[in-house]
């Protein structure tokens, strides 16, 4: 008899008909605007963003997400949804009010009324950004977010939670650390996210039954963590890909001065950025 815990999309159907990816016309909606194939027989594609013209086993479908008439079209008629739209970095408030805040509270009211029972929200490690690198956290540690857009991200998982304990909607909120196809400094040794890693934690994050509200870090099997991430565990969520392949690379350049605090915390130099239009 095995002593492996059981993986929980065991007799799981991965497939559904038809899943909406926002914020498909940017870096990680390029990577799983064809990957999400695998699991839906229609891949409904949206953002503000040219996305060229429609594939195979997919709708292109543009979108504003501060048009709340208009997010309430493009969730109609989907099995679930992964929400990667909206503005992705620190800039004023007046930028990340419309995009992110009212785009996602937009998206859940739209889910509500159109019957959607899942969704997966692209969080952000900027929710956490303002603890010290090397302190460890886990998915209920409280949120110290690094500026308005890790503020936005906060926002977005409260929301999941209240739509989940209010609607029954389920989410699952990933909360992302650096998901490109290089770790390209010391941070991101730590906190680099592989696209193999990302496909699998969102196939998870729509498929496993029953997660409820569940947060969890989108990291790969990175040498050094400042995260428990035993509820993606509880996912079945066994990252494959490592940042070491990176860190020679990576280590072959000096490290920040002591008196640079993008060294000093988890969200690097978010910490750093801003005030706007002093
Ligand atoms: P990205 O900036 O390349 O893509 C975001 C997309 O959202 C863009 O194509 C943009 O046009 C679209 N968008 C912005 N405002 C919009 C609006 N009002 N209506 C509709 N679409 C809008 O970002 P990336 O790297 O692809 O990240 C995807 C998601 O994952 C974002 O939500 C980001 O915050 C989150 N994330 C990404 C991380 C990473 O390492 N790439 C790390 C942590 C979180
Ligand atoms: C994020 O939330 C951003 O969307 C991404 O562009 C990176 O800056 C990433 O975090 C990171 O912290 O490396």
């Amino acid at each position: 008899m095995s002593l492996a815990p059981k993986d929980p999309l065991d007799g799981v159907v991965t497939r559904c008909h038809r899943i909406l990816l926002t914020g498909a016309a940017g870096n990680l909606g390029k990577v799983l605007r064809d990957r999400l194939k695998r699991y839906a027989d229609v891949v409904r594609i949206s953002d503000i963003a040219d996305l060229g013209p429609a594939g195979a086993q997919e709708e292109v479908v543009p979108c504003d997400l501060s048009d709340a008439k208009a997010v309430h079209a493009l969730v109609a008629g989907v099995d679930a949804i992964v929400h990667l739209g909206g503005v992705s970095v620190e800039r004023p408030f007046e930028e990340i009010l419309p995009a992110n805040i009212q785009g996602t509270y937009h998206l859940y009211e739209a889910a509500r009324r159109h019957g959607v029972r899942r969704i997966v929200f692209a969080s952000s490690n900027h929710v956490i950004g303002f603890y010290k690198q090397g302190e460890v956290l886990d998915a209920d540690s409280p949120p110290r977010p690094d500026g308005y857009y890790g503020v936005s991200k906060a926002f977005g998982e409260q929301l999941g939670s209240f739509y989940f304990d209010r609607y029954g909607i389920e989410t699952v909120a990933l909360r992302i650390g650096s998901s490109f196809p290089e770790a390209k400094d010391r941070r991101m040794l730590v906190t680099w996210l592989g696209y193999d890693d990302l496909e699998q934690l969102i196939k998870r994050a729509v498929f496993v039954p029953e997660v409820g509200f569940t947060i969890v870090y989108g990291a790969s099997a990175n040498r050094d963590s400042w995260w428990d991430n035993s509820k993606a565990a509880r996912l079945g969520f066994r990252p494959v890909e490592s940042s070491e392949q990176f860190r020679a690379k990576v280590e072959s350049v000096p490290p920040l001065p002591a008196d640079d605090a993008a060294g000093w915390y988890q969200g690097g130099a978010f910490v750093k950025a801003g005030p706007f239009g002093d």
